[in-house]
């Protein structure tokens, strides 16, 4: 198939599952179509079957924004001609599914179906504001088919929009053979030469996040035991997070490492991952520490119990109860025989349900019966 993927280039949950799902359909055979602002991050040109076109916004002293939505549609539609795409698969509905609408309404007669998926926050924070609100629900309702990343999140979107169309939950999915606890031995003589306990925070530190609560837990857990954290990536809550690293004087034991290409060999250096999130629809960070055999402290909300099962392959706690949280971290790191049959059952787990082999034939046969309802 010839397929057109749209989503956000920059570090995000949402753009990494549509990147590394365009991979896995080029090594299956399928054309792949990248259209976007910019090459997503984690896109290197692996594949004679990836593509990538860039859209250009024209600004002119009239636009006070740019319109990138009209300049996306008419990539899409020039991109879905010259290519002779099958179809378009949208990640993140604001703005990109409108976008496709648009792009599909130009073709006509010609079908060109559209696939949505949903990731979390076009629906629970941006698709819920009211002025984006009636825009997102008619550019679900258009879409040929829309799945979301969890049962969590389709339920949500049926309560927010009160949308009737037929939702599909495809779970988020790892690369399992690209995972493994043996990829970390650098970076864990590295970071933690006499053998201290690491925990890792991997996100975009968003408010939503709590990047500082996971400061919270490490001061409490470091207190208990030889430890370091290693917080990784970027954004507008960092430097409140770095702001409490030096008041706690925890300098030498909390680095910041920014925004990194070597996620998994980072993920698997660690003996803990913390996602104390506000929310979130699914936890790709979660399940990515999870394939690497380390276990999980993670928030009870959204889609992360689909993900985490308490007392298996991680623990789930209560949003913001730091000291729970510290004294469940405490527990994992101190039996170091329990820790690592967690981390054995995490891996089982993200190997049989959440495995690219497992979940992008779910794609691909989604592609199919839209194109087969395409042709009747
Ligand atoms: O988590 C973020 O802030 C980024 C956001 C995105 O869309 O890029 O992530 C959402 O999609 C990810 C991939 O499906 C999910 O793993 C995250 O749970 C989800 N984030 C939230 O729901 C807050």
């Amino acid at each position: 198939m010839r397929i057109g993927i749209t989503c956000y280039p920059t570090y995000g949950g949402s753009g990494i599952v549509a990147t590394e799902l365009g991979k896995e359909l080029a090594a299956r055979g399928h054309e792949i179509h990248f259209i976007t602002y910019a090459p997503p991050l984690r896109l290197r040109a692996e594949s004679p079957n990836i593509h990538f076109h860039e859209v250009e916004t024209a600004s002119y002293p009239l636009f006070n924004h740019p319109p990138y939505t009209l300049s996306l549609a008419t990539m899409m539609a020039d991109v879905a001609t010259a290519h002779k795409l099958d179809l378009l698969h949208c990640h993140y509905a604001i703005p990109h599914s409108v976008s496709a609408f648009l792009a599909k309404s130009m073709l006509e007669p010609r079908r060109l179906p559209v696939v949505t998926t949903l990731h979390g926050t076009d629906i629970t924070l941006v698709g819920a504001d009211r002025s984006y609100l009636p825009i997102t629900r008619f550019s679900i309702e258009k879409s040929d088919a829309v799945t979301a990343v969890s049962q969590y999140l389709r339920n949500a979107t049926y309560r927010t929009f009160g949308v009737k169309k037929e939702i599909d939950v495809i779970y988020n999915f790892v690369n399992c053979e690209r995972c493994g606890s043996e990829r970390g031995k650098r970076l864990r003589d590295h970071f933690a030469p006499n053998g201290e306990r690491i925990l890792i925070h991997l996100s975009n530190f968003r408010p939503v996040k709590r990047p500082v609560d996971v400061v919270e837990i490490f001061n409490i857990v470091q207190s208990q035991l030889p430890a370091v954290l290693l917080m990784v990536g970027d954004g507008p809550e960092r430097s409140n997070a770095e702001h409490l690293v030096s008041r706690y004087a925890l300098g030498s034991k909390a680095h910041f490492l920014g925004k990194r290409d070597d996620i998994e060999e980072l993920t698997a250096c660690a003996h803990l991952l913390l996602l104390p999130s506000d929310n979130e629809s699914f936890g790709l960070a979660a399940l990515e520490a999870m394939a690497s055999a380390v276990p999980v402290l993670v928030s009870n909300v959204g889609g992360l119990p689909e993900v985490v099962t308490d007392g298996v392959d991680g623990h789930l706690v209560e949003p913001r109860n730091v000291e729970e949280m510290a004294r469940r971290a405490v527990e994992i790191l101190s039996d170091e025989a329990r820790r690592i049959r967690m981390g054995e059952r995490a891996r089982e787990k993200a190997r049989t349900r959440f495995s690219s082999s497992a979940i992008i034939p779910q794609y691909e046969e989604l592609y199919r019966r839209i194109l087969s309802d395409a042709s009747a």
